[in-house]
Formats: C-alpha cells, sequence, structure tokens
C-alpha cells in the first residue's frame, strides 16, 4: 500500500537521506521518496507495518510527523 506522511523538519538533503534511511530500515518500507518542498514522505508500506513504527522511526531520526 503506497502512504503519504507529512513530516515537519525537513530542510536539506541530509534531512531526506536521514528520514529515507530511517524508514529503509523498517522491514516492509519499499521506494521511500520525499517531496522536501512539499514535506511530504511516501513510501510503500508491504507488509502493513504499525503506523506507529513508523513514526517512531521518524521522531527517532529527529523529525515529527504533521496529523490531520
Ligand atoms: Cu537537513
Amino acid at each position: 500500500m503506497r502512504s503519504v506522511l507529512k513530516v515537519k523538519g525537513m530542510s536539506c538533503q541530509h534531512c531526506v537521506m536521514s528520514v529515507t534511511k530511517a524508514l529503509n530500515q523498517l522491514d516492509g518500507i519499499k521506494n521511500v521518496q520525499i517531496d522536501l518542498a512539499k514535506g511530504e514522505v511516501r513510501f510503500d508500506n508491504t507488509k502493513t507495518v504499525a503506523s506507529e513504527q513508523i513514526e517512531k522511526a521518524i521522531t527517532d531520526a529527529g523529525y515529527e510527523i504533521i496529523h490531520g
């Protein structure tokens, strides 16, 4: 399932790499793409990884998910 999240705090290519790496470490998350201008993170959730787990990976990397 293709998922989209709004993530706050990403400002440069380093942030893109950090968030991509954090998500790629989750088993089942694939094809991570980040739109820096929109602050959007897109990925395939191939194993129904729990949203809590995804959120934790992003917050542990130092970024914040914008809800709603
Ligand atoms: Cu950055």
